[in-house]
């Protein structure tokens, strides 16, 4: 790497590190990476994604839309995001063909309120929501059951004080409005969606409100399958991928993949990572690179079979 990798993989960072990392790579690489500051989260921090491209300047390419860090606790989201970074911009070499006729758009950190939180204190660790206060005593809303799309019709509660509150309405979070606005300005060009949680490992594609595939079933399997085996043969690693609400076992309406979908995106998956640590959701640090790196095989094979289809 030419990049001396001021963000590596040695531990995780804050939300303003990250921030921070993305400015540094597109001001390092003026022609191939640019900052939008797309939002605000609702204690003010700026949601800034980076569009990675090869420099060849042709407009309006296709699109791969990939976000982490919906949810607090699950930090290795927000770490495979800064890797999968790196390999776009630094490694051209090996994956300059995902961006011959792709540009990439990345949100490396949708819920920085919550991340921040979970790295204040032990005591914090374990939230997943986001940070605005309800009506009630409790706070925060799960991002991923705030969207727009068949909203509060199954595995999503109306309690403000459950991990899975879905808000007081749909879109009433800051963060995941934001992420349904970059799914809209995609929706024309886009091909996929990715979103980055933990943990499983799985890969899971719509529909997730239902127990239903959607008619275009075996192309999302068989993007999801490219994945699976990729990571399989690389590390052995088992990935359960399929329909949502059949492999991870319950419905959960006003999740973005869904809305993704719903909005045109042909391809769209939650994958989650794999666990680690006492709870699943902490791997240690000394586990980031191994895990980063075999995530990134599975989702370079992914969007390997999606650009050459
Ligand atoms: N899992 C996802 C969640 O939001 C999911 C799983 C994705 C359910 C998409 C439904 C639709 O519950 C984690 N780990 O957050
Ligand atoms: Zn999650």
């Amino acid at each position: 790497y030419p990049y001396n990798g001021r963000l590596g993989t040695e531990r995780y960072y804050t939300h303003s590190e990250i921030n921070q990392f993305i400015e540094d790579v597109a001001k390092e690489n003026p022609r191939r990476a640019f900052i939008k500051t797309v939002g605000k989260s609702y204690e003010g921090r700026l949601l800034k994604t980076i569009t990675i491209t090869n420099g060849d300047s042709r407009r309006n390419k296709n699109v791969i839309l990939v976000d982490g860090g919906f949810h607090a606790r699950e930090w290795i989201s927000p770490a495979t995001v800064v890797y999968l970074i790196n390999q776009l911009v630094y490694n051209l070499e090996e994956n300059g063909d995902l961006l011959e006729d792709y540009d990439w758009v990345i949100l490396p950190v949708v819920n920085p309120d919550g991340y921040e939180y979970t790295q204040i204190s032990e005591d914090t660790r374990m939230w997943r929501k986001t940070r605005k206060p309800s009506s009630s005593e409790c706070v925060g809303t799960d991002p991923n059951r705030n969207f727009d799309y068949h909203w509060r019709e199954s595995g999503a509660s109306d309690d403000p004080c459950s991990n899975t509150y879905a808000g007081s309405k749909p879109f009433s979070e800051p963060e995941a409005l934001v992420v349904s606005d970059l799914i809209r300005t995609y929706s024309d060009r886009g091909q996929m969606y990715l979103t980055l949680h933990s943990y499983g490992p799985m890969i899971l594609y719509p529909w997730g409100w239902i127990d239903e595939v959607p008619e275009t079933v075996d192309d999302l399997d068989e993007v999801a399958k490219a994945g699976y085996e990729a990571i399989l043969e690389a590390t052995g690693t088992v990935y359960e991928y399929g329909p949502s609400t059949t492999t991870i076992n319950y419905a959960a309406a006003g999740a973005s993949d869904d809305y993704a979908f719903n909005e045109g995106f042909p391809i769209s998956f939650t994958m989650e990572l794999p666990p680690g640590g006492d709870d699943g959701f902490d791997p240690p640090a000394s586990d980031i690179d191994r895990l980063v790196k075999e995530s990134w095989v599975g989702i370079s094979a992914m969007a390997r079979r999606v650009v050459t289809k």
